[in-house]
């Protein structure tokens, strides 16, 4: 850490950024009318709200420890420089989807970012029944615009490689994905915790040997296959809505990975959000409207995915995979070889959405979805729904070719007696 590193506060802020005048144009010069709230409620990092004359900012600033845990888990403060990078590339692969950066300071860990006005935690929406419209079509299309053009499908290759070697650097937080994710869940681990009433459920995961190798080839992915620059962390608290407008934010976990990574975790979250409603609303008839209008969304999303996919497949492949050389221009259909692509990256999306799903349940950071329901036995009754749900999913990923095989597990294990 640098030895000039603060951690900002609500008293220092004004004064230590009114220097700064990237800050100051969107905000205003006159720092003593500046007022400023911490809104950060997620896992790492401190994040500001700061309103002056002029207009409105968001500061966030990694803190040199998991905020989460305390100081006894130490983190350096390089997340904030990947998720610098990552935020740079997603703007170029996806425009006008993530916040826009007004400044970056490697040695505070700060980025200062576009203030998304009136937008909203995604997650909190789902959890209120609250509908966005355009929700499919903007992510469908930021994962397939992110996955394709991230990867040797498009970059020039030399690009490609630095970028790899660059994000390989995020050891970190991908260290954190490779415990919290793909290995905590499947054992006790320290850190982990669990609604009680699951222990039969947990036995029944922790001695699946199958499912747990099957976890660990993904694991193998995860440290390999460098195909594209992956979001790392697209769940539903990384996405920002209005009723019209979507939004993604906090990169910070990027890597280069699976292409089927950021859409299985979001599909997971979305699962998720479905299998906890019962315990937000007990009206039968809006729960079920609202749980259909979630798997619309994640239906609607894979659409868009493929349809985008497939759109950029043909008219942007200028990467030295599968190039036209081979293909188009000798005259040959490319279609069989983008087939077996999206097939491999569909069965990838299948077993991470499985292994996210455990993992909020039995890891170390849980989602509100679920821990927001205060009937203990009512929650553990739906999280074991959903983590049965997620086996199915990690056991017959090969076999669970499309969307709506997906969601028939989701509708079966929804209806489920677990206990
Ligand atoms: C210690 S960080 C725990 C989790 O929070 C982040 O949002 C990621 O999902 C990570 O796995
Ligand atoms: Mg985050």
């Amino acid at each position: 850490m640098s030895s000039d590193y603060k951690a900002l506060t609500l008293e220092t802020l004004p004064e230590r950024l009114s220097k700064i005048e990237s800050i100051t144009k969107k905000v205003g010069a006159n720092y003593r009318n500046w007022s400023v709230s911490e809104i950060g409620d997620g896992n790492l990092n401190l994040v500001f709200i700061v309103t002056g004359d002029v207009g409105k900012i968001i500061i966030k600033q990694a803190l040199p420890y998991v905020r989460l845990v305390g100081d006894s888990w130490p983190l350096t403060l390089e997340r904030a420089f990947f998720e610098y990078n990552a935020l740079v590339r997603q703007e170029e692969r996806d425009p006008t989807r993530v916040p826009t950066i007004h400044f970056f300071d490697r040695s505070q860990g700060l980025i200062a970012m576009e203030y998304l006005e009136s937008h909203k935690i995604l997650r909190g929406k789902l959890i209120l029944g609250e509908k966005v419209s355009g929700l499919s079509e903007a992510l469908g299309k930021f994962c397939a615009r992110t996955a394709f053009r991230g990867s040797d499908f498009f970059m020039k290759t030399e690009d490609k490689k630095a970028d790899v070697s660059l994000f390989q650097k995020n050891v970190e937080l991908m260290a954190i994905t490779e415990g919290l994710i793909f290995t905590d869940p499947y054992f006790e681990a320290e850190r982990n915790h669990n609604t009680a009433g699951l222990d039969k459920i947990i036995k029944i995961l922790r001695n699946d040997v199958k499912m747990k190798a099957n976890v660990q080839h993904m694991l193998r992915k995860f440290t390999s296959n460098c195909e594209t620059m992956c979001h790392g962390d697209l769940h539903s608290g990384s996405i920002m809505c209005t009723e019209t407008a979507t939004r993604v934010i906090d990169p910070e976990f990027a890597f280069y990975g699976p292409l089927g990574f950021d859409i299985g975790m979001l599909i997971s979250n979305y699962l998720m959000a479905f299998f906890s409603q019962p315990g937000h609303r007990k009206n039968e008839i809006e729960l079920k409207e609202y749980q259909d209008w979630i798997l619309e969304i994640i239906d609607k999303t894979v659409q868009v995915f493929y349809q985008e996919f497939k759109y950029l497949w043909k008219n942007e492949r200028s990467g030295i995979l599968y190039p036209k050389v081979l293909f188009e221009e000798q005259g040959h259909d490319s279609t069989e070889a983008l087939n077996h692509v999206l097939r491999k990256t569909w069965k990838d999306a299948v077993t991470i959405c499985g292994i996210e799903m455990h993992r909020r349940c039995l890891s170390l950071a849980h989602n509100a979805d679920f821990e927001d329901i205060t009937d203990l036995n009512f929650r553990a009754k739906l999280e074991a729904r959903n983590l049965l749900a997620g086996r199915e999913l990690i056991l017959n990923a090969s076999s669970l070719v499309d969307i709506k095989s997906v969601l028939k597990i989701a509708q079966t294990y929804n209806e489920k007696e677990t206990f």
